[in-house]
């Protein structure tokens, strides 16, 4: 790297929530209105460039070989605030890699964002902790600041006005509990309302948000003593507890928000069964018609069998828990 044009490059992990996040308290620093708790995922992987050069005059977004001006807005707006940082007017190019499906629910912002805020930080060589970086990648998309950590990793909502305390921060890393993550593609195509929009309707408009907000501390509590004691009937229960109740409060908007299809109930369906038929497995949905399953490591390949035969599930991914994400070069 050469002192006239900072550059890094940085890979990141996506990740779940098992209790999720769903609202925010300041649309503008995007403070999230609730705590969440996640597992980082080793098989689905951005890995970013971001290069300053005092050359350009905006910044390039490039996403999988393609331009992407319309998706640039978003990283110049996260950009802007480490320039600030470094006193620097230094356009980037970004270049950004996923290897998984875009926009699918999938959480290809949270790894993304993570990726992009850590390449920035380290060009700019600002000095900065992981806890406070992850208020910088929060700013681009809330679930990012839980992609720069690895394993367990709790996003605490916090309370100032300037955000200062809405951080994430690791709980236990991944060999504490080596949980596997099988997940079922049952649409490649982008959802039709990304997950600010889905927010924001949600909050304006479901009767069922205040109980979301006012409920969400216990299942936190119950999640945090289940993951320390690896008690995988306890975590099942609270995390399609939450991701149904997120669904719920969604699906009660007006209009209302469905992210599922049909294969989707079919697979939520599929894993109850194996449940009932004493398979450690449990669900978890985002904001698109993909279904996680989480298991104990043991359980994964007959996880995975048994989804992958169902109509509409296109393919699936197993995945083991991620590290932190890292400079690459
Ligand atoms: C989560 N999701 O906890 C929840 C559950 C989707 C469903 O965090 O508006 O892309 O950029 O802060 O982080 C996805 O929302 O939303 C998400 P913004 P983000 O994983």
């Amino acid at each position: 790297m050469s002192a006239g044009k900072p550059a890094a490059r940085a890979r990141a992990h996506a990740n779940i929530a098992l209790v999720k996040y769903w609202g925010k308290r300041d649309a503008l620093l995007n403070l999230p209105a609730v705590d969440s708790l996640s597992i980082t995922l080793d098989a689905l992987t951005t890995e970013t460039s971001v290069a300053f050069d005092a050359a350009l005059a905006r910044d390039i977004y490039v996403r999988d070989g393609q331009a992407r001006p319309e998706e640039a807005a978003r990283v110049t707006a996260l950009l802007d605030r480490f320039r600030a940082l470094a006193g620097s007017k230094q356009f980037a190019r970004i270049e950004t890699h996923n290897d998984f499906p875009t926009g699918a629910g999938l959480a290809s912002s949270a790894s993304g964002f993570a990726a992009i805020a850590l390449a920035a930080k380290q060009a700019l060589a600002l000095p900065m902790d992981d806890a406070e970086l992850s208020t910088y990648a929060r700013q681009g998309s809330g679930s990012a600041a839980r992609s720069l950590f690895g394993g367990f990793v709790i996003m605490h909502r916090g309370t100032d006005a300037d955000g200062r305390d809405s951080f994430a921060e690791p709980l236990h890393d991944a060999r504490h509990w080596p949980l596997k993550v099988v997940i079922a593609i049952t649409e490649e195509g982008r959802k039709p309302l990304g997950s600010t929009d889905g927010m924001s309707l949600t909050a304006e408009t479901s009767p069922y948000y205040k109980e979301w907000l006012r409920t969400q501390d216990a299942d936190i509590a119950q999640a945090t003593t289940a993951v320390a004691q690896r008690d995988f009937e306890s975590l099942a229960a609270v995390t399609e507890h939450s991701c149904l109740k997120m669904h719920a409060s969604a699906m009660a908007a007006q209009p209302g928000i469905i992210y599922w299809n049909a294969a989707t109930v079919s697979v939520i369906d599929r894993i109850r069964q194996l449940r009932r038929q004493g398979v450690p497995v449990c669900f978890t949905i985002d904001a698109g018609p993909q279904v996680k399953a989480i298991c104990l490591p043991d359980a994964a390949a007959r996880v995975e069998a048994a989804l992958r035969e169902l109509p509409g599930v296109h393919r699936t991914i197993v995945s083991g828990l991620g590290n932190a994400a890292e400079i690459i070069e």
